[in-house]
């Protein structure tokens, strides 16, 4: 919206969300919107707020309560560390509020601030100058206009903090939001350095700090998310999400932060070490879980003849809701029958989704959640549900953070038969583990998938992979392009319709994952990716064989992922000898190199 006239009024609206915005009166506009080559830049002034920066129609600071921000983004860290630091980078920081804080301490040697718009840097030093009060005359000061992510990299191991004080990861800095760039920062810093960075507004971007902390957390040795509210930056709990090189910076900063601060004797109005160290612990515990989800796959027998309509899939999958517990997300999706490709259906639920496709008179069916999974009741209420006999369950642990084997250890495969009409299931096998094979073993060029040797009608290919770009893996566009065009390319699978992406749309009914399914025929792809695991897990189902080396080394590199954990599934089972099938069961990593 930016300047709206409202009566005889001129008002500011911020532009930041579609569906929330926040405004002020303006008594006169200072430097009217201009392009900086860079990004649009303006200064207004209010009776209210003093002078206020906003760049891409979003409020960088005002005045009135930029002390706030600038005091804890530099005394936050400088503090913690255990001794005082002399070099400090700060990326971004144009208008010079951090540079100001950090040459309060008066150990430092040498400041280099990195901005790349250097009109940011001219425009806020002429019409608001106390911003960065006497920076530009002091010479430990220097100011670098150029790409943070590029300088940084000439900067090994001299830094003792670098703080990224950048705009949100859309337009210039979105490159200052991705792991190429976290790990950069890590080089530049000395032993028990640190870094901090804007991680936005923890309710309004629910996935900023989350995506931020995981990257950190994967390329620094410990992270923590610090918090405080200002005015300008709507929406309450705004966070910092910080990361140390070496594990014990972050143990002892509260003691240092104390100790330190009383030497300095360094006032601050908003900062205080009292607080400081305190990490918002409920967010923090949230984010250290370490296992995204678990998954039932059940290849069911269905009695004699019968074979469910679409519509009784529907309420199964309607009912499974609620013998799982989780809410249902939309309206599911089914196969279209004029295709006259088989009967399969897509319906997402709150946190994951769950599928189904029949192969003759095998019911397939997947239950996914990101959370604990009752998979017994998903079983039982499935058995009764079709009135079948018996299952073959195979029980995954998904995006467990740790090696293949252990996460073979917990991968079930067994047969379940319900024990009576609305009771709970009978395990009727042993369990069986998966067999673990090499990748290379896999990529064999006649290593043969299940389906092709008879066991079963399809083969399913699991796939989660750890570690992606950030960049691949925030927006649905992303992920269905690789779903609609990259994917059917690698794997020669056809492809059927368009992929089927609500995104966002998950997390604003308060679930999880936003997911990608893109239709196949005579099968599906279905994703789910994550900003706060950094990971994409994939299900790929198919009667049609596909190269297994091309579809997986594909996905990691469009993911550019480190790790996939890959499981193969017989599908649309024939046999019924759980041993054997188990057998056919295969469980890999394949490393990105
Ligand atoms: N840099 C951080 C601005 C963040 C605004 N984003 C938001 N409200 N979500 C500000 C520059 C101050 N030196």
């Amino acid at each position: 919206m930016g300047l709206v006239k409202r009566g005889r009024k001129l008002w500011f609206f911020e532009d930041l969300y579609k569906d929330v915005t926040y405004g002020f009166e303006v008594a006169r506009v200072i430097v009217p919107e201009t392009d900086t080559g860079f990004q649009k830049l303006m200064i207004l002034e209010s009776d209210r707020f003093g002078r206020v920066l906003v760049l891409d129609g979003i409020v960088q600071l005002t005045e009135e309560d930029e002390g706030i921000y600038h005091e804890w983004i530099a005394h936050w860290p400088l503090f913690a560390l255990p001794k005082p630091a002399e070099h400090v980078l700060i990326i971004g920081g144009g208008d010079g509020g951090v540079a100001r804080e950090v040459l309060r301490h008066s150990d430092l040697k040498k400041v280099t601030m990195v901005e790349i718009d250097k009109m940011v840097v001219d425009l806020c030093r002429e019409h608001m100058p106390a911003v960065s009060g006497g920076i530009f005359d002091d010479p430990r000061f220097e100011l670098i206009i150029g790409d943070g992510a590029e300088v940084i990299r000439r900067l090994k191991g001299r830094c003792d903090a670098v703080m990224i004080d950048s705009t949100d990861p859309i337009g210039p800095a979105k490159s200052l939001f991705n792991t190429s760039f976290y790990e950069s920062v890590y080089d530049a810093l000395k032993d028990d350095g640190i870094t901090i960075h804007q991680t936005g507004a923890l309710i309004l971007q629910p996935f900023e700090a989350p995506g931020s902390w995981r990257q950190i957390e994967r390329t620094f040795d410990d992270v923590r998310v610090v918090q405080f509210a200002n005015v300008s930056y709507h929406g309450g709990p705004f966070s910092l999400t910080a990361g140390s090189k070496g594990k014990r910076v972050f143990k002892d900063a509260e003691r240092n932060a104390k100790k330190n601060y009383r030497k300095a004797g360094i006032k601050t109005s908003w900062y205080s070490p009292e607080i400081s160290a305190v990490p918002y612990p409920e967010f923090q515990k949230r984010l250290e879980l370490d296992r995204y989800g678990e998954e039932i796959v059940m290849d069911i027998e269905l009695p004699g003849r019968k074979r469910p309509t679409l519509r009784q899939v529907e309420k199964w999958s309607r009912e499974t809701c609620k013998a799982i517990r989780m809410l249902a997300y939309g309206e599911p999706m089914v196969s279209n029958p004029e295709l006259g490709d088989g009967d399969a259906l897509v319906q997402y639920i709150e946190t994951s989704a769950i599928n189904y496709r029949r192969f003759g008179d095998k019911a397939c069916a997947n239950v996914f959640t990101c959370a604990a999974l009752p998979a017994d009741d998903a079983v039982a209420f499935s058995l009764d549900y079709f009135g079948a006999a018996s299952a073959v369950c195979w029980h995954l642990p998904r995006g467990s953070f740790t090696d293949v084997k252990s996460i073979r250890r917990n991968t079930r495969i067994f047969k379940a038969a319900l024990r009576a009409p609305r009771a709970g299931v009978d395990i009727v096998s042993q369990i069986h583990r998966p067999r673990l094979i090499e990748s290379a073993e896999a990529f064999l060029p006649d290593f043969r998938l299940p389906a092709a040797r008879g066991l079963s009608s399809a083969v399913e290919l699991v796939m989660d992979i750890y570690d992606c770009d950030y960049s691949r893996i925030s927006n649905c566009e992303t992920v269905a392009r690789w779903a609609a065009e990259e994917f059917p390319k690698a794997s020669g699978l056809e492809t059927i319709g368009k992929p089927d992406a609500p995104d966002f749309g998950h997390a604003k009914k308060k679930t999880a994952g936003p997911s990608v399914t893109q239709l196949l025929r005579g099968g599906s792809n279905i994703s789910h990716y994550s900003m706060n695991w950094l990971m994409i897990v994939v299900n790929i189902v198919s009667r049609t064989e596909f190269p297994l080396k091309k579809t997986i080394d594909n996905a990691l590199r469009f993911f550019r992922g480190k790790t996939a954990i890959c499981w193969i599934l017989p599908r649309g089972l024939r046999s019924h000898n759980i041993a054997e099938i188990a057998d056919h069961t295969y469980i890999f990593s394949v490393e990105n190199l």
